[in-house]
């Protein structure tokens, strides 16, 4: 048994891989001197996916990485050869979890229901090989795109209150000691009642099993007509699995433990069936307080007037502490076995469309001249071609330089000047204008 931090909010980096490039390669056969083009696509970029896994109940496994790349496509190959696709990164989160974009915060997904899955980086597509670019006037055509680059960005992951255990229990019982005994949580801890005002949140490890406990304050009877802290904080037990009594068994108060755990259960009830019907178990604390006969003489009859599992405990000496907590970890990881997460694990995700813009063959073009004379050719689309096609490939550059003409380039360089020999600058390369 492990005390671990509760981490409940992270920020990670997500990119999808780059599309493969594609191939301008040409078909080798014996005797057939010059074989037609026969390169092949580049293969997708991989896409992150988050989904959320029944069997997280904290960020602390999505904490230990700062940045999720996933895998570039192949580039495509002769024989008309596609590239791979490159493999997907599934990030595992607890339900629960809310996705929101980190320059934006905006909300891009709620994971709230086991298996629920969402893609927050899209690979890019892979780039066409010259077999797509073969025309009568372009018989070997040496040419190919490159593939488009895949989505990135930053994200921030909050983990909504979501409690495995919820402590329940009149004022003063204990709920707060136990659950600072069990995990690193620090609630304040006095001998007068509702010290406690807000739920506090424990991370408890059993067997590399994490799971969240929260001490629930204030509720009374009488909490569902508003009396304690009424019942504000019970929906924070909705999600819970198992639902921890804790009772004053020493009495020394003047409680009496069956009647106790009696009222607070009519609470739950008066909130919801789905709470009434939870697995339940009572922690008789305070034991230390008791002789050992009377502190089984009193265990056993609670245990006979209510027919649930009792523990008794002491948060001060530690008496029978690990007890409970192994059993509350059983019952929460027999819960959880009863999502089948291996067919969550193995459910196919469904890709969207991977990230790929068709280009504009219109598009504006602008001149500036620099301090050194130079001529500068800048535009959006300008940059966006020069990545899409491949201006070391011979071809690749002519059509780059057909665009930029069809949109004017030689007009628009005239009228800012150029001159025969002047520098003109496209793309970060640098072309001498000739008359
Ligand atoms: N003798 C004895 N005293 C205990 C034990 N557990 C808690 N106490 C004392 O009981 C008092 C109340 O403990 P808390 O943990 O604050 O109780 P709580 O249920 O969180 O109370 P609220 O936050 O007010 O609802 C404190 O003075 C504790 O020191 C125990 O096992 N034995
Ligand atoms: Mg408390």
């Amino acid at each position: 048994m492990r005390k671990a931090d509760f981490i409940d909010r992270v920020i990670i980096y997500v990119k999808g891989g780059k599309g493969g490039d594609g191939s301008a390669s040409f078909r080798h056969e014996k005797y057939v001197p010059k074989g037609g083009p026969d390169g092949g696509d580049g293969g997708n970029g991989g896409f992150v996916f988050l989904r959320a896994n029944p069997e997280l109940s904290t960020l602390l496994t999505v904490s230990e990485k700062k940045k999720y790349i996933a895998q570039n496509g192949e580039n495509g190959k002769g024989s008309k050869m596609h590239g791979k696709n490159g493999e997907d990164i599934i990030i595992d989160v607890p339900v629960g979890t809310v996705v929101k974009d980190f320059e934006s915060g905006e909300i891009i997904a709620d994971l709230d229901k086991p298996g629920m899955v969402v893609c927050v980086a899209r690979g890019g597509r892979g780039g066409r090989g010259n077999v797509h670019f073969k025309s009568p006037t372009m018989r070997a055509p040496k040419i190919s795109e490159r593939g488009s680059e895949g989505e990135e960005r930053k994200l921030i992951l909050e983990l909504k209150l979501l409690a495995d255990v919820a402590l329940v229990g009149y004022p003063n019982v204990g709920k707060s000691s136990f659950i600072s005994r069990i995990s690193n949580a620090k609630p304040k801890i006095a001998e007068y009642p509702f010290t406690t005002l807000i739920p506090n949140l424990g991370v408890v490890i059993v067997n590399d099993t994490q799971f969240v406990v929260a001490d629930i304050p204030g509720l009374i009877k009488g909490a569902s007509e508003g009396a304690g802290l009424g019942n504000v904080f019970l929906r924070h037990v909705e999600r819970c699995t198992v639902i921890a009594h804790v009772v004053d068994i020493s009495g020394i108060e003047g409680r009496d433990p069956i009647q106790d755990y009696c009222d607070i259960r009519k609470e739950l009830e008066f909130f919801s069936k789905d709470l009434a019907e939870k697995e339940e178990i009572i922690i008789a604390n305070k034991a230390d307080l008791l002789s050992e006969d009377v502190l089984k003489e009193r265990v056993e009859k609670l245990k006979k007037e209510t027919g649930k599992e009792v523990f008794p405990t002491s948060t001060i000496t530690g008496q029978g502490i690990k007890e409970v907590t192994y059993r509350l970890y059983e019952l929460v990881k027999t819960s959880k076995k009863l999502v089948d997460t291996r067919e969550i694990i193995n459910e196919k995700i469904k890709r969207p469309k991977p990230v790929w813009k068709n280009l504009p063959e219109r598009f504006p073009i602008e001149i500036k001249k620099d301090e050194d004379g130079d001529y500068i050719v800048t535009g959006t689309y300008v940059e966006e071609w020069a990545k899409r096609l491949n201006l070391n490939q011979k071809d690749g550059m002519r059509r780059f330089m057909e665009l930029l003409n069809k949109n004017g380039l030689d007009e628009k360089l005239r009228k800012a000047g150029v001159k025969d020999g002047d520098t003109v600058w496209v793309a970060g390369r640098a072309f001498e204008f000739r008359e």
